[in-house]
C-alpha cells in the first residue's frame, strides 16, 4: 500500500504530490463544505476523514451513507465538493449519490481502488488507493490505504490553506511515513497475543466496541469487521454514548473492546473502562505502548506503537481486523467469503 503512496509522499523533503488534488485545489480551498459519501468500511474511513479534515483544514465536512443520501433531496450547490470513497468503485449506492450531486453542480473527487471503475470515470478528479486486489470480501487493506490517502489530502490542503503549521505537518507526515514499519511491528509482536485473545472470546454472543474522537470510527470498523467475518453481533458506539443506553447491556458475559490509545482525552476513556469493570464486563483494550494505566485495568490488551493521536487510528484498526480474523477462523468460517456479502454491491 505504502509503496504505491510513496511516489506521492516524500517525508524527507516534506512534500506531497497528488495531481488529482491539484486539479481541484481552488475548489477545495473555497469549498462551502466537503460531503463525503460512501458505504460500509469506506464510510468509516470517511467518518475519520471528517475529524481529520475539519481539524487540519478547517473546512466543514459532512459524511453521508450513500445508501441514504441517494434517496433524499439534499441541498447541494456548485460550492460543494463531494468525496466519494469506494474500494470497488462500483458500489451502486455511491454511484447514484454522486450522479445526483453532479447534476446539481457539485465537484466530484473519487477515491477508489479499482482503476477505471465507474466511480473513477464519473469523477471530476480523484486519487487511486492502489491497494491491490482485496482477496477477501471484507475490506481491510483498502481501508488502510483509504485512510493514508485521505490523510495526505488533508495535510496537503491544510498546508496550502495555512491551517496547520509546519511543525504539525512535519510530525504527522513523519508518523505517516513510518506506518508500514509500525504495522509490521504490530503483526510481528501482537499476532500470537491476539490469537490467544480470540481463543478466549470466540464463543461470545455479542460484542460492544467503544472509542472516542479519532478512535470512534475505529470502534465502528472493529464492530463491522467482527459482524462481517465471524457473524457475531457487535455494536460500535462513541465511548461517552455508553451511559445513554448501551451500558444496560453490560454483564459478565459481554466483551467490551476499547480503542484506548493515548489522546487528548485519555483519562476519559480510562474512566469508561473502570465503569465497565465495575459492572463486571470483560474488557479488551487496544492501548499505546507504555500505557500501563489502561493496560492494567483491561482483562486483555493489544498494544500498538505510540504515535500522534491523529495517526493512531491507522494502527489501532490492525489488531481489531486480526481479532475478527482469528475469531472467524475459530468458528470454522471462510473469512474470505462471508455469507451474504458481495465484493461489489452493484444493486
Ligand atoms: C463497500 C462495502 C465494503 C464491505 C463489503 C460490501 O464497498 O460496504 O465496505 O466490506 O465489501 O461493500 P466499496 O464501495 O468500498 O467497494
Amino acid at each position: 500500500i505504502f509503496d504505491s503512496l510513496r511516489g506521492r509522499l516524500d517525508a524527507e523533503q516534506q512534500t506531497i504530490t497528488l495531481s488529482g488534488v491539484d486539479k481541484i485545489k481552488d475548489k477545495l480551498i473555497a469549498a462551502n463544505r466537503i460531503i463525503i459519501v460512501a458505504c460500509g468500511t469506506s464510510w468509516h474511513a470517511g467518518l475519520l476523514a471528517e475529524y481529520v479534515i475539519e481539524e487540519l483544514c478547517r473546512i466543514n465536512v459532512e459524511v453521508e451513507y450513500a445508501s441514504e443520501f441517494r434517496y433524499r433531496n439534499p441541498i447541494i450547490t456548485d460550492k460543494d465538493v463531494i468525496i466519494a470513497i469506494s474500494q470497488s468503485g462500483e458500489t451502486a449506492d455511491t454511484l447514484v449519490a454522486i450522479e445526483n450531486a453532479k447534476k446539481q453542480g457539485a465537484t466530484i473527487f473519487g477515491l477508489v481502488n479499482v482503476v477505471g471503475s465507474s466511480i473513477a470515470r464519473l469523477s471530476d478528479a480523484g486519487a487511486y488507493t492502489h491497494a491491490g486486489p482485496e482477496i477477501g470480501v471484507a475490506s481491510t487493506k483498502a481501508f488502510t490505504a483509504q485512510l493514508a490517502l485521505l490523510y495526505l489530502i488533508a495535510l496537503k490542503v491544510g498546508l496550502e490553506k495555512q491551517t496547520i503549521d509546519s511543525t504539525l505537518f512535519n510530525k504527522l507526515l513523519g508518523d505517516l511515513a513510518k506506518v508500514p514499519q509500525y504495522v509490521h511491528e504490530i503483526l510481528e509482536e501482537q499476532d500470537s497475543v491476539i490469537k490467544e485473545i480470540a481463543d478466549k472470546y470466540s464463543d461470545a454472543r455479542d460484542f460492544l466496541y467503544l472509542g472516542r474522537g479519532y478512535n470512534f470510527p475505529i470502534a465502528l470498523e472493529g464492530a463491522l469487521k467482527l459482524k462481517e467475518i465471524s457473524y457475531i453481533h457487535a455494536e460500535g458506539y462513541p465511548a461517552a454514548e455508553m451511559k445513554h443506553g448501551p451500558i444496560a447491556l453490560v454483564d459478565e458475559q459481554l466483551p467490551v473492546v476499547f480503542v484506548a490509545t493515548k489522546d487528548n482525552y485519555h483519562e476519559k476513556i480510562v474512566s469508561n473502562i473502570q465503569e465497565i469493570k465495575a459492572r463486571k464486563g470483560r474488557v479488551i483494550a487496544v492501548v499505546s505502548q507504555g500505557d500501563n494505566v489502561a493496560a492494567s485495568l483491561a482483562d486483555d490488551v493489544m498494544v500498538v506503537p505510540q504515535v500522534h493521536e491523529i495517526i493512531a487510528p491507522i494502527l489501532s484498526v490492525i489488531p481489531l481486523q486480526l481479532l475478527s480474523y482469528y475469531i472467524g477462523i475459530n468458528r470454522g468460517l471462510d473469512v474470505d467469503k462471508p455469507r451474504n456479502l458481495a465484493k461489489s454491491v452493484t444493486v
